[in-house]
């Protein structure tokens, strides 16, 4: 039986990655910021439109940097929300600080900002939204209550590489925005990721984060870590920037296939098609909510069929039970979140998913 997988790594011709890594083996400049990781940066720099970008090995440790260049109070309260992957509410924990678990919206399952000035305290010191599955979280009133409140703002972007919101890149939104480039994403590095930012004198420090804390090559300012894109990496990404926009094209072609058979289904939902945001078409969630099955059911269906669809995103992080002693824990507090997490489903996706294996999915879903 043909398996077809949630998803599938984007990858360049065996032969444009031979021939990107070339210099690398003529070199033997393997990590440590060579010239393919200077070189990605600059031209990821220039793709999302932003003035400063730090590379990564990957997307988690790119989010717990930039937590820690904040320097916030250990103790101190951010908000954020369950529905994500386990990354997002881990980085904060990591950190030393508490998350607050903020519900979502029904709609396009990111963070509800009508209840976050409610869950604001005198010890709440930043807010970490996540743009679930591509889908912009509503960054002007993310922006205002910041404001309001004095609050860092930091955006895990990791499904929004390349997604715009009125024609302004996803990166350019709060204090920064991570992004993640794992195999599964729209953009891959194999593994790796990326913060964008505004504020210059973080250029430094998080270089020297991500390097020991290794100022010069005598001065060792503070206790950084390790988490350096190698060249490898930096190769794959270079090489997958120039198809990007192919490979969106192609991904927005099997959505369009997967709207025309499942909208207006009764009983199924699909994520609500945000105005003013261009797409990277990163996720196909879909609701099963009052359908003639459930969504355990139709996943078991799909998994006989070699057809491996995932719960992104259950369980809710705040189910974990890594967490389960924590007084912010507790699905009962984000009842949406939970509803949602219980009944969602995200199809399979990628660049070169063909548009008869859409049909047949859709056909074992709807049969
Ligand atoms: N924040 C959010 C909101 C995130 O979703 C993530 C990561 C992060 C932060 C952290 O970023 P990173 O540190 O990962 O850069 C996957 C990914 O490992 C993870 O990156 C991603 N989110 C999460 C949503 O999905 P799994 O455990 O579901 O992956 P796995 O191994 O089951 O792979 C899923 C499918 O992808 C496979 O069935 C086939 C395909 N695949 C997988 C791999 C590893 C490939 O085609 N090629 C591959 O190399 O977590």
């Amino acid at each position: 039986m043909k398996k077809i997988l949630v998803t599938r790594s984007s990858m360049p011709t065996f032969e444009e990655y031979c021939e990107e890594i070339k210099d690398i083996w003529d070199s033997r400049w393997l990590t440590n910021m060579g010239n393919k990781h200077r070189t990605l940066q600059r031209d990821l720099e220039k793709y999302l439109g932003v003035p400063h970008l730090t590379l990564y090995t990957n997307g988690h440790l790119a989010l717990e940097n930039i937590i820690a260049a904040l320097n916030l109070p250990k103790g101190s309260e951010v908000i954020t929300t369950p529905f994500t992957f386990a990354s997002t509410t881990h980085a904060i924990v990591r950190n030393g600080l508490v998350p607050i678990f903020c519900d979502i919206k029904e709609d396009d399952y990111t963070i509800d900002t009508k209840k976050i000035e409610d869950l604001i305290t005198d010890n709440t010191v930043a807010i970490v939204p996540v743009h679930v599955y591509g889908n912009m979280c509503d960054v002007e009133e993310i922006n205002r209550i910041a404001k309001k409140y004095g609050l860092k703002v930091i955006y895990d972007a990791a499904h929004a590489f390349g997604v715009k919101y009125k024609g302004i890149s996803s990166a350019c939104f709060g204090d920064a925005s991570m992004f993640s480039f794992h195999a599964t994403k729209v953009f891959n590095t194999i593994e790796g990721g990326c913060v964008c930012f505004k504020d210059e004198t973080w250029v430094q420090l998080l270089n020297d984060m991500k390097n020991f804390g290794i100022h010069g090559p005598e001065s060792v300012g503070f206790v950084g870590g390790n988490a350096k894109m190698n060249e490898f990496q930096a190769a794959m990404g270079i090489c997958n920037l120039r198809h990007l926009n192919d490979e969106v094209e192609k991904r927005k072609k099997v959505v369009e296939r997967y709207r025309s058979h499942l909208e207006n289904i009764e009983g199924i939902k699909l994520s609500t098609i945000q105005e003013n945001v261009d797409s990277n078409y990163a996720y196909f969630p879909i609701v099963f909510d009052g359908y003639k099955y459930t969504r355990n059911e139709i996943f078991e269906k799909l998994s006989e069929n070699g057809v491996n669809a995932r719960k992104y995103f259950f369980p809710l992080t705040n189910s974990f039970e890594c967490y389960r002693n924590m007084p912010s824990a507790g699905t009962e507090k984000t009842p949406v979140a939970q509803h949602i997490a219980l009944r969602v489903l995200t199809l399979p996706l990628y660049a070169d998913l063909s548009l008869e294996d859409v049909d047949r999915i859709c056909e074992i879903i709807l049969r």
